[in-house]
């Protein structure tokens, strides 16, 4: 809105020339989002106590976690309110690609939302039917298939990391390949956020990356030099994913051990759906398997688990799935869980960025 607003003064005033930047627009909006979530933050954290929107936790979990009965949730609801707002003030209106991953996020927030209010509700870890979020879930990431579909720069070709001549093409599959992408990503955020600031920290590192990815893959001459996908009007999505960073460092600030609040499933499931479907629209697609792969890896550990407890008649792989929590069950204390965990995170960031060169 900034953009609109204030860009046409700048032959009036030239210092206004710097809303045409989208670094400075998606530094403004990182910046913007973080202080909506400090100052939001305490007031908000009030409000979730005062409605009694406290997390309902599993008898069945390490015991450590008895100790976080009660403790907020939803905090997901100030994440994509400060998300809203910034991308709002300081992305280009009039491109089509920010409403569509902006409204997708919100509608994966719906899902988590009504998901959370239900095991608020009933005081019991059963929310949404798994069939039901799923469903709810394939609707979202289909308006990102649709928009694919009808837009004749989405060629169904994939783009390999590290090996740019190979570009397997899905053809019309590649819609039902963008609804895959979104639906895994949003649902391994979900696994992930099991501890406290282990989702909030990789989302910011994952968002930072992509948000690299969309200037360079919305910018033409650099989108060549590099030899990644040029997507027009891309890089506004990295105010997008600018705004997610903000955000969620400042939910950070009060999820960070022992934390105040959590995201709940409103911003798990949002949060993971906003880079399934940014990696989809920037044609980054793979690369998300390597900049989110404590995300993947989390997902993976669980698919293992449940399979080898129901092919074994009860045998486990792991002490217990989620990953994160087979280290608890070692031992560890949570907070080096969730650094180490970042740690594996960043490693992995540099490694996508990386393959910007080496191809
Ligand atoms: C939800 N949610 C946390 C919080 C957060 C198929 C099965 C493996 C699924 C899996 C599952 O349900 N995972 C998704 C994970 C929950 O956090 C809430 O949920 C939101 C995210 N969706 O924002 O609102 C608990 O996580 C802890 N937490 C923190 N800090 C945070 O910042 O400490 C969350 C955020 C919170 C809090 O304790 O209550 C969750 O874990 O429920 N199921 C599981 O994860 C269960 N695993 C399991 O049963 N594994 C089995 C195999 C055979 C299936 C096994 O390995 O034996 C575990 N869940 C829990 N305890 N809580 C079991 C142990």
């Amino acid at each position: 809105m900034l953009y609109h607003l204030l860009y046409p003064l700048h032959t009036d005033i030239s210092a206004l020339n710097v809303f045409r930047y989208i670094t400075v627009r998606s530094i403004g909006g990182a910046v913007t989002a973080f202080l909506i979530m400090l100052f939001l933050g305490p007031w908000f954290i009030r409000k979730l106590k005062q409605y009694q929107v406290g997390q309902v936790v599993r008898e069945d979990g390490p015991e450590t976690h008895l100790a976080k009965q009660g403790v907020p949730t939803m905090g997901g609801v100030l994440i994509l309110f400060a998300v809203t707002v910034s991308t709002l003030l300081w992305a280009r209106l009039n491109i089509q690609v920010v409403w569509l991953v902006l409204l997708v996020t919100l509608f994966f927030g719906l899902i988590g939302a009504i998901d959370d209010f239900r095991k608020i509700k009933k005081k019991s870890s059963d929310g949404l039917s798994a069939r039901g979020k799923l469903v709810m879930q394939i609707i979202g990431a289909s308006a990102v298939g649709l928009f694919v579909l009808l837009h004749p720069e989405y060629d169904g070709q994939l783009s390999v990391p590290f090996l740019k001549d190979i570009q397997p093409d899905l053809s019309w599959f590649y819609v039902i390949f963008a609804v895959l992408v979104i639906v895994g990503s949003s649902n391994a955020v979900n696994l992930t956020d099991g501890l406290d600031g282990l989702a909030a920290g990789p989302v910011v590192i994952s968002a930072s990356v992509y948000l690299i990815f969309s200037y360079l893959a919305g910018h033409a001459v650099l989108a060549e030099y590099l030899q990644i996908p040029h997507v027009p009007g891309a890089g506004e999505l990295a105010v997008f994913c600018g705004a997610i960073v903000g955000a969620c460092l400042g939910f950070l600030w009060f999820n960070a051990f022992p934390a105040q609040m959590f995201m709940g499933d409103v911003g798990s499931l949002a949060l993971g759906g906003a880079l399934g479907g940014v990696a989809i629209i920037i044609k980054q697609e793979i690369l998300l398997a390597i900049v989110g792969g404590i995300f993947v890896m989390e997902a993976l550990s669980v698919i293992l688990q449940v399979g080898y407890f129901k092919y074994s008649h009860g045998k486990r792989i792991f002490l217990m799935a989620p990953f994160h929590h087979h280290f608890e069950k070692k031992g560890w204390h949570e907070s080096k869980v969730v650094v180490r965990f970042w740690i594996v995170s960043i490693i992995l960031g540099l490694f996508a960025l990386a393959t910007l060169k080496l191809r």
